[in-house]
């Protein structure tokens, strides 16, 4: 009976022309839809023709203003079939996005490492429609070393076992070309953890050799400048950098290593500290790399629109009890749960790579990304920044005034990832 009443309510609802004339569409819709973009709010308008080449369009503040009433004329319209038949509107917003997801053609998302406690956890958020927003189909490209794979087999039955909605194709496999094959995102997670007694200096050569092959591999099989890299597998900003050099086809701009986990544990602290909302910190930024040598700044930070220092009036707290918190809460959580932060990872890799596509509406978020200088730091290091996300691009935040104290801290971070970078130097080329 549902599908029948949202069929009879979608032959009639569906034009926002009606709502208003402040639109100028590229091309006639037949039916238009609101895309929600997830936590983002609306994200833009689509129509028939456009979904199937992909696009949306950038809504002009008119186009806003007929938006927001089209959502309002929308929810009474939920409201009122809520009313006439007893089914909840959430039910009938429900169906509609499976409506739409089912229209649409999907974007592939490669991710490596999947049988690990990060990938069994991403995977679910993803498939669930938490990443790009329940109208939006994903393709799954799973990537797991051979021995692995029967275990990934029981991944993916569970996965389609879960009846996602926006779930439209599952591939397996631990070939990385395979694996990337016109894929849209690759999510690198699979890295070699370190075993009793590995050095450091084997450590990074090992991963150095996995991150190399992969980037090769991005190279030959992906969408090139279309495709963009998130390395979570550590050490990731190395990683990302060897990854890159080995794909000269991918612009430089498009890979990126995450610290958005470092970011929202910084985020998590000043909100205990302060009673503040999430909503309500912004400029808060992790520098450097995603190691313990970051440097979490709240230089610029303001709470309620007031400088966060004043807040919290307390830089003994900041100094002596933020900062290292953030920087080595990865051992602390750890030691109190006997294994890594994976669900936290996961989460942090969603909201990352979800700023990357829908952008962050001028706000400030944190990415190591690829540096061309900025703030004296040496030129192809994947450093971490303050970063704005706009059209599918990472923009650093620029002529931030930078202290003596920070300059320092910047540097010590930029050591480490020189000297990373100097002991897989035969993994660079170019
Ligand atoms: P797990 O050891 O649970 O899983 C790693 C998986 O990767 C394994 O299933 C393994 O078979 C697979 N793998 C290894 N080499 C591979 C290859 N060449 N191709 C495909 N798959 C391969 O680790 P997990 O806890 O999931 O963590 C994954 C990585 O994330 C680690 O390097 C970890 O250090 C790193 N982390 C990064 C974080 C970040 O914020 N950037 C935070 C969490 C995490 O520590």
């Amino acid at each position: 009976m549902l599908s029948q009443l949202c069929t009879k309510f979608r032959s009639t609802s569906y034009n926002l022309a009606t709502v208003s004339k402040n639109i100028t569409m590229p091309s006639t819709p037949r039916r238009t839809f609101f895309l929600p973009g997830d936590n983002n709010g609306p994200v833009g308008l689509y129509n028939d023709r456009d979904y199937w080449k992909g696009k949306g369009f950038v809504l002009d503040e008119n186009a806003k203003k007929a938006l927001e009433e089209y959502i309002a004329i929308q929810s009474k319209t939920y409201d009122s079939l809520e009313k006439k038949y007893g089914v909840s509107a959430d039910l009938w917003r429900n169906a509609d996005y499976r409506l739409i997801a089912d229209q649409r053609p999907p974007i592939k998302v490669a991710v490596t490492g999947v049988a690990g406690a990060i990938g069994y956890a991403l995977l679910w958020r993803i498939a669930s429609g938490s990443l790009f927003g329940p109208t939006v189909p994903v393709s799954l490209h799973l990537l797991e070393l051979p021995a692995i794979l029967p275990k990934v087999k029981g991944v993916e039955m569970e996965l389609r076992d879960s009846a996602f909605p926006v779930l439209k194709d599952i591939v397996i496999t631990d070939n990385a070309e395979k694996a990337f094959e016109g894929v849209d995102y690759a999510l690198l997670v699979g890295a070699q953890p370190r075993t009793a007694g590995m050095e450091r200096a084997d450590l990074l050569l090992k991963n150095a050799e996995i991150f190399a092959t992969q980037g090769k591999a991005l190279n030959r099989a992906a969408k090139g400048k279309d495709t963009r890299v998130l390395v979570v597998g550590n050490p990731a900003n190395t990683n990302a950098l060897i990854a890159q050099r080995n794909a000269p086809n991918i612009p430089p701009e498009n890979f990126s290593a995450i610290t958005r986990l470092d970011h929202n544990r910084g985020l998590a602290q000043l909100k205990l500290k302060t009673g503040a909302t999430l909503n309500d910190i912004e400029k808060f930024v992790i520098w450097g790399n995603h190691s313990a040598t970051q440097f979490p700044d709240v230089s610029y930070t303001l709470i309620n629109g007031k400088p966060a220092r004043e807040v919290l009036n307390d830089d003994n707290w900041v100094e002596k009890t933020f900062i290292p918190c953030v920087q080595k809460r990865g051992a602390e959580v750890i030691a109190a749960r006997g294994s890594s932060s994976a669900a936290s990872a996961a989460s942090a890799l969603i909201d990352g790579t979800r700023d990357w596509h829908y952008g962050t509406q001028n706000k400030w978020t944190s990415a190591a990304v690829y540096s061309n200088g900025e703030y004296g730091i040496t030129k192809g290091l994947y450093f971490s920044y303050p970063v704005i996300y706009q059209g599918k691009k990472a923009t650093i935040v620029k002529d931030l005034q930078i202290s003596e104290y920070q300059r320092e801290k910047l540097k010590a971070t930029e050591k480490e990832l020189l000297q990373e970078r100097d002991g897989v130097a035969k993994h660079l080329p170019n």
